[in-house]
């Protein structure tokens, strides 16, 4: 169909209220209280974060882009034939505009599903990217990635002139938001869902001296801590919780044995905290932690481990020259 922006979209469904609302209650009410780190990207959020990809400090963006703008080539050259794009977590597209150049550049047009979340965001991107390269057909899929996927490859197959060959990406390092598990069962949602001939690229950030990784958390311009504590305000416009956000503080440190950043709100003081669409009031002690992220931090061993466990090749690392970050370009075994 298309949407009340002139622009294709497939599913405007937002996230459910209801799931946020049971999500936040299950959280807060555990002996160890977490958010789930996929609530960060409300408006605010998504903003928030695009802010911290700017900071000196955060490299994770840079990086990645440094080796997009260095590599697409060999990345569009992978790809052999004709490809449409399908982007996990698209955001503001920016680092993909990189990859378009190039893959234009080889098939003179482009069918590019970016699929996220966060509606706003996705629809504004869209529009900024049609008009930037008119030959992308961009199709806008707010949704989740198992589903939204399903959305793309149904649009591909049941269109003769739509490349059905598949380039997956999964950029910015968000696997890192997984634990093993979650990551084993991520990839081996995408390999079922992919052919012998598609490709799938994902950022990982890789293991590196823990200094760097706690002032990359923790930038001089406090937009970390802002977006950290946006997820408060969040409950607060969503839901009707009563936090007040100078009540508890951003905490993040590289967590060595577990090779990941955790990122967390500590409460300053003891207080109780109402939340009115769940019709409770929640305690927190002076000091207690609310485990907001954690953001797993690889070795090129383990992205190997964890591509063979999923019956996914590595056929390229594109890492930097500081091994800091990697692009791996996998494709399912043959
Ligand atoms: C978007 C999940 C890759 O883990 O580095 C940035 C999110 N959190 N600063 C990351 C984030 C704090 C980011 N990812």
């Amino acid at each position: 169909m298309t949407g009340r922006h002139g622009i294709h979209e497939i599913n405007k469904s937002e996230l459910q209220v209801s799931e946020f609302a049971s999500d936040v209650e299950a959280g807060l009410s555990s002996s160890r209280k977490s958010l789930k780190s996929k609530y960060f990207y409300d408006k605010t959020g998504s903003y928030l974060f695009e802010q911290i990809c700017l900071q000196p400090e955060y490299y994770v963006t840079r990086l990645e882009a440094d080796i997009l703008m260095e590599r697409s080539l060999d990345i569009a050259d992978a790809c052999q034939d004709q490809v449409s794009v399908i982007e996990l977590g698209s955001g503001n597209s920016c680092k993909t505009r990189i990859l378009f150049r190039h893959i234009l550049e080889r098939q003179g047009s482009l069918y590019y599903f970016p699929i996220d979340v966060s509606h706003s965001i996705l629809i504004e991107s869209v529009q900024k990217l049609s008009s930037d390269f008119p030959n992308l057909y961009p199709v806008a899929i707010s949704s989740d990635y198992a589903a939204g996927i399903d959305q793309a490859t149904d649009f591909i197959t049941k269109r003769y002139h739509v490349p059905c060959r598949k380039l997956v990406l999964f950029l910015g390092s968000s696997i890192g938001n997984f634990d093993l598990y979650e990551a084993r069962s991520f990839l081996n949602m995408l390999t079922e869902k992919m052919e012998k001939t598609d490709l799938l690229l994902i950022g990982f950030d890789l293991q590196k001296k823990p200094n760097v990784l706690n002032t990359a958390y923790n930038d001089q311009a406090g937009m970390t801590a802002r977006f950290n504590l946006n997820m408060l305000s969040r409950i607060n416009t969503e839901l009707g919780g009563e936090f007040d956000t100078k009540k508890f503080e951003h905490h993040a440190f590289y967590n060595e044995d577990m090779k990941r950043v955790e990122m967390h709100l500590i409460s300053t003081t003891d207080q109780q905290v109402y939340i009115k669409s769940i019709g409770k009031s929640f305690n927190f002690g002076e000091g207690e932690s609310i485990h907001t992220e954690n953001s797993y931090k690889y070795s090129l061993e383990q992205i190997r481990d964890l591509a063979d466990y999923c019956g996914l090749e590595v056929k390229t690392n594109l890492v930097d020259e500081k091994k800091w970050f990697n692009l791996a370009l996998l494709s399912p075994m043959g």
